[in-house]
């Protein structure tokens, strides 16, 4: 069995301890998306694969024989790609996927399709945005320019498409009392957030709900249906499980 770890969730850096304390054969996948990841247990590869044909050429050379997907739920394409090189080269799939976050007590979000749509949910009077979407989609927001904007990134930005905006350089995992700090020091009015799930990221969403102010949430993208699991431990059994069957 020699299994590849797609990354770069708080999920996935779980995965790979558990992957290692089972002393399975595995390599750890990053983008390259940030200037310096967070190190894993495992081997790791920084970069793009080259689309479906690239990845499916990389499964047969390194002959991968399981792949876990436990990357973001808005790395859509990633996901994506990861359906069908497995298809094409007969690969067993599995998703790492966290739980959408559900709006509790006393939460007041509003819900919305995609960044378009945040965006124009956005008041006309100039607010006090915090925009915690991360820098890749920005321009999305760039029609908007009254806001001063709250902008959270993971390395500091070349420039910046906004004009009111202020970049706080931090990487996650965030806890309660550290976003409860920062959006008071900006006097936050509206947070922009994207329906990530998990633990890693919801701290301001806590934070928005204990000082009374609205969220404005984006649904995931639609993913192709695969195997999926909560939890690494599930993912375990599902290896498990398939080692039994020898494939
Ligand atoms: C490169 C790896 C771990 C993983 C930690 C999680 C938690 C902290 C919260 C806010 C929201 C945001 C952003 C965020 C979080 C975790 C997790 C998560 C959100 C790193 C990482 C990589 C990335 C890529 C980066 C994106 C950006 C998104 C910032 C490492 C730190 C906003 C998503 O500058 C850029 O180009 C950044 C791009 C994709 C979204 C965007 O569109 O800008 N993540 N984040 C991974 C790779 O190269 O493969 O650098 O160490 C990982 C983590 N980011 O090991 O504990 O699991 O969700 N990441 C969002 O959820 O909205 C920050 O500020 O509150
Ligand atoms: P994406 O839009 O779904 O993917 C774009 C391209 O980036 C993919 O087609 C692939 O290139 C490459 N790629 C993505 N993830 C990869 C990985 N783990 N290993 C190798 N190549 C990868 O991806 P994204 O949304 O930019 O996310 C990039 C990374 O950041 C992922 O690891 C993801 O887990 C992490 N992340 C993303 C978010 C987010 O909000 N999007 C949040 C937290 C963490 P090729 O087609 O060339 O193979």
């Amino acid at each position: 069995m020699r299994i590849l770890l797609l990354g770069g969730t708080t999920e996935a850096s779980r995965m790979a301890r558990a992957l290692v304390g089972a002393g399975l054969d595995a390599v750890f996948s990053y983008a390259g998306r940030t200037a310096a990841p967070v190190a894993q247990p495992l081997p790791m590869r920084v970069g793009g694969f080259g689309g479906v044909e690239g990845l499916a050429d990389w499964l047969r050379r390194e002959r991968i024989s399981h792949v876990i997907d436990a990357t973001h739920p808005f790395a859509a394409q990633m996901s994506r790609n990861a359906v069908e090189a497995c298809a094409l080269t007969g690969t067993q799939l599995v998703a790492l996927e966290r739980a959408p976050w559900q709006a509790g007590e006393g939460d007041r979000w509003t819900l919305v399709s995609d960044l378009a749509a945040a965006a124009a949910a956005l008041p006309e009077a100039p607010a006090r945005v915090f925009l915690a979407i991360g820098r890749q989609h920005l321009d999305a927001f760039a029609g908007h320019p009254q806001h001063r904007y709250l902008l959270r990134l993971v390395d500091p930005p070349d420039a910046l498409p906004l004009p009111r905006a202020e970049a706080v350089i931090a990487r996650g995992p965030f806890t309660l009392d550290e976003d409860l700090a920062l959006m008071r020091r900006h006097g936050t009015q509206i947070v922009v957030a994207k329906n990530a799930g998990g633990e890693g990221a919801r701290a301001k969403l806590d934070a928005a709900r204990m000082l009374g102010l609205p969220v404005i949430l984006i649904d995931r993208p639609a993913i192709p249906e695969r195997p999926r699991a909560e939890t690494p431990e599930a993912v375990m059994a599902w290896l498990g499980f398939h080692a039994d069957l020898g494939v």
